[in-house]
């Protein structure tokens, strides 16, 4: 019998609720919506992005008012958030692996300063070798960051940890922030019955007002937040933050008896099924503890006395618990899903082990294994393998194998890749179709090209056949660039669609040197590179080419990299480095599902800025890339587009001659993306001819700090008017509608405001 309530009763009962049947993303949204948060920084990464791609189709549909700013990267997010929190309304995230990562540099300086708020973390293997799949070793990283950590082991268990997340933080004995983290993909993914609150009433009186000592918004109580602290002062800030875990230890408890309160569920700081006389137990993390209870059911049907143990916390890790869980446990496998490399336990082990040993009576055997990583199941079998392992430990008294990885495999040595094409040579490629030379008078290039026909016969780079949707502009933008490219080159691709649909390993579309790097640091690693081959040039370790014959380094990015890499771009543009930087704009974060990126256009469209009666595509204009880079003074910066071939093609020819004698060269392509932009496959030629003539799109070229179009659709009678380029992808339609005259007035003022800029620039001989 749960306790009187101070709650609003319904039916008898706890708060009102109602059955669902939601994915872990959806409710973790679902919660957001219920506790309807202030404001959520975010940026899109899978598996964790259909929180905000949720929360955006409830925004468009008046659901909710969460004030939610895509940022430019995860670091910003966690700033954007961190700087909301300090303005004393309640705060949201939801991030996974590289995210979480990016971010975990602020997170130390959100909990130093004890500035709650909430980050959902879908977990995720951490790259490299990139793998969009689960495992914990994202979460692993941050244990050490001071945030508070709930783990939520299925989709009723992310909704309610949420609730409980915001009441932990807020405390007054706490002030931190909290992660909540549940499985990628098999729990952030899988649809389960939930209940859900239908009782706003009962959950404003459980969350309450929050409350915070000091804001930055309280011009009354100026504060100084995060001085400049040292010696002998830090140790005492981290004295307290230290206790403030310590308190978190008596106050997760007593929340989630409010929780359980207010609906009827009750969680403990460990789960613990079976364990009041087992013998041998497993400790596991979330969803694998879920599969491994029926594994107990199974096994104690034979008799055996099996049971597991699943911290609902990790921190502050509940030490006290597994102690007395484990106390008369005569041996136990701890799976971890992420190493320690070089610890011999990946981290709950490892903790497991030190909470026993503080009992000096403690005889458990312990065994760790490191399981499921990248996404590798973790099915009954499994468990039943761990139980196996335990019972025969415990039965000799003695553990034969204390550390060991689960469900690897010896690689076949003799296997290798499947042979595929072979790399193309330097010669073979060599042809001289495009041709630039320098004009002594005007100190600008020219460029001869050889026909079109005649390219064709240019063996490509890259290996026919790909994973891409049918349509997709990028093969088409490459093949281009590739057939007017001379001698050898080195691509570095950024995440992307471009990336995924070229590597799978074991196999490379690839038949030059091909390097990925996440993308908020190609540039600087493509520049790295750059150096590391002119230092071993001049050093004669490497051979040195005549001037134009040496070896030319591309960095392919989509548009989403040129926000989230835009910073290392930029230190990259400024130091000037010898290559090319090219941009495949398809107007927005394609790879993951069609969030907006800066560069989509206002108003449109995206799984990040839907359309409903509330709210209607995104909320600003999108980001003039080329004109940023024009003004870090390259030798070179163009805007093409695949649908101008001859254009395109005459633009690399000069952007490679820069990028070998001269310094870097930015490029921005539009390019088509049938399947998010909502067209035909074959819509490619009029969808970018319509954005190139109503001047959304201006192809245009910044020499040497001058500006050239080289194309102005007004000169030849063809400019169209912005609304017939809109109507004809079905992201942009709903701007047409009468209710959105004002989108459309305001894209076309932004248009025509920017073509009139460029027209001026293209006019005076010093812009
Ligand atoms: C640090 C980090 N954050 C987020 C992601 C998830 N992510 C991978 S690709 C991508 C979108 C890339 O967009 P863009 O550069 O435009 O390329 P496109 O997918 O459109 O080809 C995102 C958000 C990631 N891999 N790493
Ligand atoms: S989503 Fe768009 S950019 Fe990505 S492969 Fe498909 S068509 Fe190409
Ligand atoms: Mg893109």
């Amino acid at each position: 019998m749960l306790p009187e309530s101070k709650f609003p009763l319904t039916n008898d009962g706890p708060a009102r609720q109602v059955h669902d049947f939601k994915s872990g993303n959806e409710a973790a949204a679902l919660a957001a919506r219920d506790i309807g948060f202030h404001v959520m920084g975010y940026f899109p990464i899978t598996p964790s992005t259909e929180v905000a791609e949720n929360l955006s189709q409830m925004q468009a549909d008046g659901e909710h008012d969460i004030v939610m700013i895509p940022a430019d990267g995860e670091h910003g997010a966690a700033g954007i958030c961190y700087g909301a929190a300090l303005g004393g309304g309640r705060v949201l995230n939801a991030t996974s692996s590289q995210g979480l990562l990016y971010s975990l540099e602020q997170l130390p300086v959100q909990s130093g300063t004890r500035v709650p708020m909430v980050l959902n973390v879908s977990t995720r293997t951490v790259s490299g070798p990139l793998d969009i799949r689960c495992d914990h070793s994202d979460i692993y990283f941050v244990l050490n960051a001071g945030w508070i950590i709930l783990m939520a082991r299925d989709p009723q268990s992310a909704y309610d940890m949420n609730f409980a997340a915001v009441r932990i933080g807020e405390h007054p004995d706490v002030r931190l922030p909290v992660i909540v983290a549940y499985d990628g993909f098999l729990t952030s993914h899988q649809k389960r019955r939930i209940d859900r609150f239908d009782d706003p009433e009962a959950v404003k009186a459980f969350l309450g007002e929050r409350e915070d000592p000091y804001t930055a918004l309280d011009p009354e109580r100026p504060v100084t937040f995060g001085p400049y602290m040292n010696d002998p002062d830090l140790i005492n800030n981290k004295v307290q933050q230290h206790e403030a875990m310590e308190a978190a230890r008596r106050v997760i408890p007593e929340i989630f008896a409010e929780f359980a309160e207010l609906s009827g569920r009750n969680y403990a700081s460990v789960d613990c099924y079976q364990m009041d006389d087992a013998d041998v137990a497993l400790v596991l993390l979330n969803s694998a503890a879920e599969n491994a209870k029926e594994v107990v059911d199974r096994l104690r049907e034979q008799g055996q006395k099996v049971g597991v143990v699943s911290p609902n916390v990790l921190r502050p890790f509940p030490t006290d618990a597994i102690r007395k869980t484990l106390k008369n446990v005569r041996a136990v496998v701890v799976g971890d899903r992420g190493d320690s490399y070089g610890a011999e336990g990946g981290n709950l082990s490892l903790e497991v082990r030190a909470a026993l040993q503080q009992d000096p009576d403690n005889k458990t055997l312990v065994m760790s294994r490191i399981y499921g990583l990248g996404g590798k199941d973790f099915y009954d079998t499994d468990a039943e393998e761990f139980f196996h392992e335990a019972l025969t430990a415990a039965k000799a008294g003695k553990v034969e194998v204390p550390f060991e990885y689960h469900g690897a495999y010896a690689g076949d040595d003799c296997a290798g890749p499947p042979p595929g094409l072979p790399p193309i040579k330097s010669e073979d490629v060599s042809r001289g179709m495009g041709t630039a030379t320098p004009n002594a008078e005007t100190g600008k290039l020219e460029v001869e090209l050889k026909p079109l026909w005649e390219m064709t016969t240019t063996p490509s780079r890259i290996a026919p056949g790909h994973g891409a949707c049918p349509g997709c502009g990028f093969f088409p933008m490459l093949r281009q660039a590739y057939n007017v490219l001379e001698g050898n080159i080195v691509v570095l691709f950024q995440t992307g669609c471009a990336m995924v649909t070229t590597t799978g390993y074991p196999k490379t579309a690839h038949r030059i040197t091909y390097i990925h790097n996440l993308f908020q640091n190609g540039a600087a690693t493509l520049s790295g590179l750059v150096e590391m081959y002119h230092e071993r040039v001049r050093r004669g370790e490497l051979p040195e080419a005549p001037v134009g014959e040496d070896t030319t380094f591309i960095m392919v990015t989509g548009d989403g990299g040129m926000d989230i890499g835009m910073g290392a771009a930029l230190g990259t543009a400024h130091r000037n480095h010898r290559m090319i930087i090219l941009e495949y704009d398809n107007q927005g974060y394609m790879n993951t599902g069609s969030q907006l990126s800066y560069s989509t256009p206002f108003a449109h469209r995206t799984s990040t800025s839907e359309v409903g009666d509330a709210r209607s595509g995104k909320r600003f204009h999108h980001k003039d890339t080329p004109q940023i880079f024009a003004a870090c003074n390259l030798p070179y910066v163009f805007t093409a587009s695949e649908g101008y071939p001859e254009d395109f093609m005459r633009k690399m020819t000069k952007a490679q001659w820069y990028a070998q004698r001269e310094g870097l060269v930015y490029g921005k392509v539009l390019s088509f993306c049938p399947l998010n932009w909502r067209t035909q496959d074959d819509a490619a030629q009029e969808v970018l001819q319509a954005a190139i003539d109503s001047c959304f799109f201006p192809l245009y070229e910044v020499e040497k700090g001058s500006t050239h179009l080289t194309y102005d659709p007004d000169a030849i009678g063809r400019r169209r008017a912005v609304s017939e380029w809109l109507g004809m992808m079905g992201k942009t339609k709903h701007i047409l509608a009468p209710e959105h005259a004002d989108q459309l007035e305001m894209t076309e003022q932004e248009i025509d405001k920017r073509w009139r800029r460029l027209k001026v620039k293209h006019e005076h001989p010093e812009l």
